[in-house]
């Protein structure tokens, strides 16, 4: 204890109890960079690079001081004289490197990586504004830039960097490094490169600037969307620097190592998150035909160091940019590109699988698929849909290279850290072994009909819901019902992961509480999502269920059964306090169309039951907890993929058909909304929802309304709902990123 004591007052210059807060963060920031370096072990074997345009890292300081087992000791001292850590962690800055669940993945894996001994480090992007951030003034989402970097970031300058030729020019980069702490394991890296020419000034009106000048606006914002043209050149100028620095790092560090760079998949292999960083195989290819190598050694050999991993379905999502563009930008690439198409056409008729197609564009993922060594998906069903229809004619081609890694999270922050109260339950029920062995959970089923456990499990879930309604209150200004059931869906907005089904559901509700049924118990409704500033229907979604928020809490005759609160700039930080409180996990996505999902994983060790679809991991975690300890209820995938396939889907007639769906449907351009909403963003919406409908919400909304009521009538049984929350902790380790880490290492990566 005096150690650390003595430590910190040497730092802060005066005792503990006079010293600021932020004097505080400070020295711990110090404390925990000095202690963490200690930790940084030597690069030998072979090593990973995990290559993502995201990290949706969240905020560092509670997460390290678990890491090196520190947290316990720093608390207490602090407590001691008069501070609390609690208040401390709240002054530093949420770097917000990541959109959703990609950018949040590669965070937790590189705490697995860590954490496992692995020697392998993150390659990414120095952003100087995250994701945007989000108020909601005026019953919209105004955004504005969110700037993470500080004097009191974590960043540590590396002091060197690469030259990038783009356009004809030569960009300097810049590379800062973050640790990355393991959980009593060792330290490795997060690579971040960056332009000093980079100018945050530019930046106007909210999140505008100049798309042209690329010196002044490279790595000046993490790309919410591709909706323009400037913007999308923008992106793939980001990409290029992403992919050359990660290029020049792996080369680099090998020769460091004295490897033969013909021998070099033998000493690195990088994982391609989602097409955003492909330019690094043409790109290596081209560093190392430049250090020597021929060709066909060159496409050989990168042929053996990538790994491709892809993160979604949908059409619209593929990256594929036009020729043309890659001939402004990366002239240098063009040729290489244009051979790997052409060697690729050598191997099949099958022109679908074509590296450029006949309208000049270029499909970034055939490029991993043809030349990457392996491809995953990131669960059971969502491989599934890649190798029986979505890359069917490349798993023809490349069977052995496809394989699933269901998706997980790490249970140090979404459990230990998140949930302080269950984690000392089951450390004391389990053991604490579960922190780094997550399926030691299953320990707790030894005590699914133990009513001391299930009483203190339904005791720790009303503080959690507790402690978030007075964060609620004082950040919304919403009043929750703590005695109610809290429902919630928390993710970016799309219309796939359909928020609209569920606000209908609620319109349902509210409807029937004017018409006299009541429920027995008040219900809380919790969204929270970010839409992509130039998604239009997302944002009308956002409109009705901030317009719903006002009708709903200002109604009398209804606030007493039911609110609903739409939480302000959902982000890692405000997640670790809302997912705790969660005992409805909405996860409600149209079957096919979730690749995987990773905050029902989180929802489920943190024991909300999930009310969901067959889709994604949705499909693992009922099958390990079963019917009794989940809600599931919609069409399944491939239904839905038939009624794509046959065109046959025609909203209309769910709409004409069904007097409660038409009586929802009509609500959203009712007398009610049209007074306080904007009648153009509620009549496309509504429009949309009769005409297009293209993620079927109508189809599932009967069926989703029939099995949320029997989920919220079966809270009623308060032993029996603790035993499915039991359940669900308990079988909730299978989804610790640590088990799909150590499948990445044993299938792919074989480190070490
Ligand atoms: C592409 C081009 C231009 C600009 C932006 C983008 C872009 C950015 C981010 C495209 C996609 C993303 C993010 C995708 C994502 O988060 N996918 C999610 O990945 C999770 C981790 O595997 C899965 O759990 C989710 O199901 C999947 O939706």
């Amino acid at each position: 204890m005096s150690e650390l004591k003595n430590e910190l007052s040497e730092r802060l210059g005066c005792s503990i109890d006079q010293a600021s807060d932020s004097q505080i963060y400070r020295a711990l920031l110090q404390i925990t960079q000095e202690e963490a370096a200690k930790h940084v072990l030597p690069d030998t074997g072979r090593k990973l690079y995990y290559v993502s345009a995201e990290f949706l890292i969240g905020k560092l300081l509670g997460n390290n001081l678990i890491n090196l087992g520190m947290y316990r000791e720093v608390k207490e001292l602090l407590a001691e004289n008069g501070k609390s850590l609690a208040k401390i962690e709240e002054l530093e800055m949420e770097p917000s490197l990541g959109n959703g669940g990609l950018g949040r993945l590669a965070a937790c894996f590189l705490d697995s990586i860590a954490t496992l001994g692995l020697n392998g480090d993150g390659v990414g992007l120095n952003y100087h504004f995250g994701l945007f951030h989000q108020d909601l003034k005026g019953h919209i989402q105004n955004v504005s830039p969110d700037r993470w970097i500080t004097d009191e970031s974590w960043e540590v300058d590396r002091k060197k960097g690469y030259d990038i030729q783009m356009a004809g020019r030569t960009y300097h980069s810049h590379l800062y490094d973050i640790y990355v702490t393991g959980y009593e394991g060792r330290t490795n890296r997060l690579h971040l490169f960056d332009l000093d020419t980079v100018d945050d000034s530019i930046v106007q009106n909210g999140i505008d600037f100049d798309k042209t000048a690329i010196d002044k606006n490279l790595t000046l914002f993490l790309y919410p969307d591709d909706s323009d043209d400037a913007g999308r050149k923008l992106r793939i100028y980001q990409e290029y620097f992403l992919s050359a620095n990660a290029a020049h790092l792996i080369i680099d560090e090998a020769k460091e190592k004295g490897v033969r760079l013909d021998q070099l998949d033998k000493y690195a292999v990088a994982q391609i998150n989602d097409t955003h960083p492909t330019m690094l195989i043409p790109e290596l290819i081209r560093q190392l035909t430049l250090e020597g190598l021929s060709f066909d050694a060159a496409v050989n050999v990168v042929s053996g160091i990538c790994a491709y991993t892809n993160h979604t379905i949908l059409a619209e999502a593929l990256e594929k940019w036009p020729l043309a563009y890659l001939k402004e930008i990366v002239p240098q690439l063009v040729p290489i590109i244009e051979i790997l198409d052409d060697r690729a056409r050598r191997k099949t008729d099958d022109l679908s699988t074509a590296i450029i197609d006949s309208g000049d564009t270029v499909h970034m993922a055939h490029i991993d698929l043809h030349y990457g060594f392996s491809v995953n998906g990131v669960a059971r069903i969502h491989t599934q849909i890649l190798e029986e229809t979505e890359l069917a004619n490349f798993y023809r081609l490349y069977p052995d290279k496809f394989n699933n890694k269901t998706n997980g999270i790490t249970f140090r922050r979404w459990l230990m850290e998140c949930n302080p109260r269950l984690s000392a339950l089951l450390d004391e029920k389990v053991g604490t072994a579960w922190h780094k062995d997550a399926q030691e959970l299953e320990k707790l089923l030894a005590f699914a009909d133990d009513s001391d456990v299930l009483d203190r499990l339904l005791a720790i879930k009303a503080k959690n819901k507790k402690e978030l309604a007075a964060i609620i209150r004082e950040k919304e200004g919403v009043q929750l019902q703590t005695d109610g059931i809290f429902d919630i869906q928390v993710k970016r907005l799309h219309e796939y992961k359909r928020q609209q089904m569920n606000a209908l559901y609620i319109i349902h509700k509210y409807l029937e509480i004017k018409a006299g049924r009541k429920p027995v118990r008040p219900l809380n409704f919790i969204f929270g999502a970010k839409a992509a500033p130039a998604y239009i229907i997302a944002q009308d979604i956002i409109h009705l269920l901030l317009l719903l928020q006002t009708i709903i809490n200002s109604d009398p005759d209804v606030n007493p059964y039911m609110r609903l609160v739409f939480v302000t700039n959902y982000n890692v930080t405000y997640a670790e306090k809302l997912i705790p409180a969660g005992e409805v996990s909405e996860q409600i996505s149209l079957a096919s169309k979730e690749a995987s999902g990773t905050s029902n994983m989180k929802f489920m060790a943190n024991g909300a039951i999930t009310l969901g679809t067959n889709d994604g991991a949705n499909v693992e975690i009922r099958q390990l907890v079963g019917d009794d300890n989940l809600y599931s209820f919609g069409i399944d995938a491939d239904t839905v993929i038939a009624h794509y396939r046959n065109a046959d889907y025609r909203a209309r007639d769910y709409y004409e058909k069904d007097p409660v769906i038409r009586e929802a449907v009509d609500f959203i351009t009712g007398p009610k909304t049209m007074a306080i909403g904007d009648p153009v963003r509620l009549n496309r919406l509504k429009d949309d929802m009769i005409n297009k409908d293209w993620f079927m919400a109508l189809i599932d909304l009967k069926d989703y309304i029939r099995v949320k009521d029997q989920c919220f009538a079966d809270y009623e049984n308060r032993t029996a709902w603790a035993k499915k929350m039991l359940v669900n902790t308990a079988r909730s380790g299978a989804f610790s990123s640590d088990r799909t880490i150590r499948q990445y290492n044993e299938e792919i990566w074989k480190l070490g």
